[in-house]
């Protein structure tokens, strides 16, 4: 999990157990079959032929003896045993991670931007649909549906302790799923280079109990109340003249498509794709300079007045 991001060694989850147990595999046949090469190498490297002796009229005599062709049969057979049997045990590992037991109750569509990940709750229920940003959450136990989508170039959904990466191209519908066995967080992160901060394209999956996330999932969808205070007032005009252009915050005015929906940004733990810490120091940071800290990233630089960047902050901390 966290301590150790993007450890590909471990899994928690069936999407991904039976390839980090492949991935052992070929890794213990790997190292065997370069241990017993250099073994070999280095028997026929110090072992010295016979010294051959002259015969009665001093001539070295000449042997061609035929024994060496049975090593190299040998030597093929093996190597093709066990070349095939990777294979074979590469197709069924394959076969194991395709689609999950049972269907997934919980489908999420996933929309890649340059350098952030766009999160959706589907549902049959309309009203209850909703977006969030770079922080899935997920039951622990349940297979999850992941729809993936882009709305620029490709990239690649990768959260290596829950499964295999899987490519998000461009006028494509590519999905996968994922499941947790134990609660955590665990790393994902952009695995197709995608220009300049393809690096801090990450996200962090969150796998909590089906309580917790159900309790989550109700927070999400509840609305924005009204701002209680003067400086949460000031932020939400500071807000609504300057970000929401490109933030939407569900249950105001604010409904712009081009950044991160904001409704609950209080409640995710990073900010810019897993960039910063989410607090108010880091928000201030990047509000204030964006560029600054992701250059080339669709967030521009707004420097505010001290007055509107602390206002602001305040009252993206509300939105809980
Ligand atoms: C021109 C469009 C645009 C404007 C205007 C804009 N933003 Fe952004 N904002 C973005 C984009 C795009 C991102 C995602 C950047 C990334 O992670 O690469 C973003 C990210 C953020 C994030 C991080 C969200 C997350 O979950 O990672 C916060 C917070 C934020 N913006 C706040 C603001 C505030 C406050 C304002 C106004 C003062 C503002 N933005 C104005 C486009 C914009
Ligand atoms: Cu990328």
């Amino acid at each position: 999990m966290m301590d150790t991001p993007l450890d590909y060694l471990y899994s928690f989850g069936p999407a991904a157990d039976p390839l980090v147990k492949l991935g052992w595999g070929l890794i213990t046949i790997s190292l065997l079959v370069t241990a017993i090469i250099a073994i070999l190498l280095l028997v026929a490297i110090f072992s010295r032929r016979q010294k051959a002796r002259p015969d009665a009229e001093g001539h070295l005599p000449i042997t061609r003896d035929s024994g060496g062709m049975m090593l190299i049969y040998i030597g093929v057979g093996i190597s093709t045993v066990v070349l095939f049997a990777s294979a074979v045990w590469t197709i069924f590992t394959l076969a194991a991670v395709a689609s999950p037991a049972r269907a997934p109750t919980l489908t999420i569509d996933i929309t890649a931007h340059q350098w952030w990940w766009e999160v959706r709750y589907q549902n049959d229920k309309p009203a209850l649909i909703f977006t969030t940003a770079n922080e899935i959450h997920i039951p622990t136990g349940e297979p999850v549906r992941i729809n993936l989508a882009t709305v620029d170039v490709i990239h690649s959904f990768w959260v290596p302790q829950l499964a295999g990466k899987m490519d998000v191209i461009p006028g494509q519908h590519n999905s996968t799923w994922i499941q947790a066995d134990k609660a955590g967080d665990y790393f994902g992160q952009c695995a197709e280079y995608c220009g300049v901060q393809h690096a801090h394209m990450a996200f962090h999956v969150i796998a909590q109990t089906p309580d917790e996330f159900a309790s989550w999932n109700r927070q999400q969808l509840a609305a924005v109340g009204a701002p209680q205070s003067e400086t949460l007032q000031q932020g939400q005009n500071v807000f609504m003249t300057r970000c929401s252009v490109c933030h939407a915050v569900r249950g105001t005015i604010a409904g712009g498509n081009l950044g991160p929906d904001l409704t609950h940004v209080a409640s995710r733990g990073t900010i810019a794709a897993g960039l910063l810490v989410n607090n108010t120091d880091n928000a201030a940071a990047w509000i204030d300079d964006a560029q600054a800290l992701k250059p080339g990233s669709s967030m521009p630089s707004l420097h505010l007045s001290p007055q509107e960047l602390t206002d602001v902050v305040a009252y993206l901390g509300s939105l809980k």
